[in-house]
């Protein structure tokens, strides 16, 4: 019985440290971007949110962006849906080449991150003939 313990209580031990490992070397291997100038610009292919965040207020059918000033670099566009209808938002300029969020439920919230440069882009919902309607905006960057 004690043996028995004591071998569990090893087991624990050896998996707390291969974790603990783990997390070092993950720490240790991973690089930043602005710390290094070997980094070749592969974006995360994540969802997380990242770069400067804008709320995208939607219904029917209208785009209200949280600001209208927008300096290059990185976007995420926090989509939330204020109307009955499904929404999305989708964005294509320079170095976008149509990204889109998810479509959006009623009450819900959805994002898409994009990497904006000195330019124009147009936002637009690409549901049905939402654009034509009057969700269709154009912003300016730089
Ligand atoms: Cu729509």
């Amino acid at each position: 019985m004690g043996a028995f313990k004591r071998r569990i209580m090893l087991v624990l031990a050896a998996g707390a440290g291969g974790a603990l490992l783990l997390a070092g070397c993950g720490g240790g291997d991973s690089p930043t971007p602005s710390s290094t100038s070997s980094g070749t610009g592969s974006p995360a292919a994540s969802s997380a949110a990242t770069g400067t965040k804008v709320t995208a207020t939607e219904k029917e059918f209208s785009i209200t962006l949280s600001t209208t000033t927008f300096t290059p670099g990185v976007y995420t566009f926090e989509v939330v849906n204020q109307g009955t209808m499904l929404h999305n938002l989708t964005i294509k300029g320079p170095g976008v080449d149509t990204q889109a969020s998810p479509n959006v439920q009623a009450g819900a919230t959805g994002q898409v991150t994009v990497t904006l440069q000195q330019g124009s882009y147009e936002l637009w919902c690409s549901l049905d003939n939402h654009k034509a309607l009057g969700m269709d905006t154009t912003i300016q960057v730089g």
